[in-house]
């Protein structure tokens, strides 16, 4: 097997605007839904919110020199929508403008590539008010904001992403209700996962009308069902059926222009699916050029026509994300996730790289598009010790593990082309707020301190040698910090 990463493949680091940047309210910045959300008691734990996150937006000098500092080749980020158009219509922000153009400028002199996302999750506030994604008309905002962006800084920028994950834009935040808008119905998530797709259709046409040159991609969560009892076809069904409303829903539109066959009848007793138009699966038939894979845990699921209260603890995270919130798997009355085996993450999450192997795999076989791996990480409860570092020895193992699986997954064929550690530093993360870790970097959010954890020291090493570092290698006691 190869030990090396292959020429030309691109090894870096991902955040989103929402969860570093801060400077609510600076700036010229719009609401978006995850202000109101976040400010809404009882959404987030600790009540937190990403009103001054990492300081990102006063710190960005500094953040991208410590990511030269790391040697990263790459930074996936994301703009804020509201940044830099308040409302989502009309009046653009040149303020807003400015500061991502500040950004790039800065990474390409450090020659780090800039890998941009026009939607991590950061909806303007006011789109909301007006339907947000239950309404084409934000589809249509969509597309002309993309446009905007493409005009601004599509001379620097040549790897472009509309939507970060849209089955958690859709199914956790308008089904299960544990994100922003924080929606609880079955039906308003597939609508709204329709018109996430529609306006990546509409806004890769769009781009590429003026801008062929530019790879434009989606990027998705995978989930990993695999059926309980592989020999009953009702376990079967239900991790067919999973597998479906995660994952093929958001490419088997843009690479065959259809939805999985499945889908319809499994949901039946819901809706007739009349929101999708004549005409609209259509305009997504070819409209990708690459995909990104976000990948974190894998996933066991059963068949149960009884479940309920008796078992309902077997359901993890993916079943509930929050106990007591509606399920964000539309048709999945009798469908039970089990509880993983085996050590697990901070987030509850079991660690399966070779999941994440067969994944990349069959996301080549199913697309035969490029794949960049845009997010892999693992969140931990990381403290500082006494020596002054952050000895985080199972993130690196996990990093360590998933990364032989991108290579195996290439020598098998895969065409993988980059791969983006999530996350650069501890940032916001969501429903869960500042307690969970997933940085190579600690942040201290009293004092904005950024602390280089071993992992990051680790993944400079791997960077440094472009060969999957040892576990054991030199750190510098007390760390160093910005
Ligand atoms: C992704 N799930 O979110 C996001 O893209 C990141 O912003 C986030 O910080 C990271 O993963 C870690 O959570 C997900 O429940 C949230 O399946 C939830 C799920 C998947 C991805």
């Amino acid at each position: 097997m190869t030990s090396r990463f292959p020429d030309g493949f691109l090894l870096g680091a991902a955040t989103a605007s929402y969860q570093i940047e801060g400077g609510a309210t600076e700036g010229g910045r719009g609401a978006s839904i995850w202000d109101t959300f976040s400010h809404t008691p009882g959404k987030v734990v600790g009540g937190d919110t990403g009103d001054i996150a990492c300081d990102h937006f006063h710190r960005w000098q500094s953040d991208v020199d410590m990511m030269a500092d790391l040697g990263l080749e790459a930074y996936r980020f994301s703009i804020a929508w509201p940044r830099v158009q308040p409302t989502g219509t009309g009046e653009f922000n040149d303020e807003g403008i400015e500061f991502y153009k500040g950004i790039i400028a800065r990474l390409k002199d450090k020659g780090i590539t800039p890998l941009v996302t026009l939607y991590h999750w950061d909806l303007p506030q006011a789109l909301d008010d007006a339907g947000g994604w239950l309404s084409r008309d934000t589809v249509d905002a969509f597309v002309a904001y993309a446009v905007r962006m493409v005009q601004e800084l599509g001379d620097d920028v040549e790897m472009w992403t509309t939507f970060n994950e849209p089955w958690v834009a859709s199914f956790v935040g308008y089904g299960a209700g544990a994100h922003a808008p924080g929606h609880a119905d079955d039906v308003e998530a597939l609508v709204a996962a329709h018109h996430l797709n529609l306006a990546h259709a509409r806004a890769y046409r769009a781009i590429k009308s003026f801008r062929p040159d530019l790879q434009v991609g989606l990027v998705n969560n995978c989930h990993t069902p695999r059926p309980w009892d592989p020999s009953n076809p009702k376990d079967v069904w239900a991790s067919a059926h999973i597998d479906a409303l995660a994952n093929t829903f958001f490419h088997e539109p843009f690479i065959r222009g259809t939805y999985p066959a499945v889908l319809k009848p499994n949901t039946a007793h819901l809706t007739d699916w009349s929101f999708v138009h004549d005409g609209d699966l259509a305009e997504m038939h070819g409209a990708v050029d690459w995909f990104g894979v976000n990948y974190y845990a894998s996933h066991l699921v059963r068949h149960n026509p009884h479940k309920g209260a008796a078992t309902s603890d077997v359901a993890t995270l993916a079943d509930g994300h929050k106990a007591g919130a509606n399920s964000p798997w539309p048709g999945d009355e009798e469908i039970e996730f089990m509880r993983p085996l085996g050590k697990l993450t901070a987030m509850g999450w079991n660690i399966d790289p070779d999941a994440f192997h067969a994944h990349l795999l069959k996301i080549h076989r199913e697309t035969g598009k490029p794949i960049y791996v845009t997010e892999n990480g693992s969140a931990w409860d990381d403290v500082i010790a006494e020596d002054g570092r952050i000895h985080d020895a199972d993130r690196i193992d996990y990093f360590r593990g998933h990364l032989a699986a991108v290579l195996k997954a290439i020598d098998e064929g895969a065409d993988v082309r980059g791969y983006m550690a999530w996350s650069l530093m501890d940032n916001f993360e969501w429903a869960q707020g500042y307690a969970k870790r997933f940085g190579m970097v600690h942040v201290d959010y009293d004092t904005l301190v950024r602390t280089w954890k071993d992992s990051a020291y680790w993944y400079r090493e791997t960077l440094r040698t472009r060969e999957i570092a040892p576990a054991d290698i030199d750190v510098e006691t007390p760390a160093r910090t910005y």
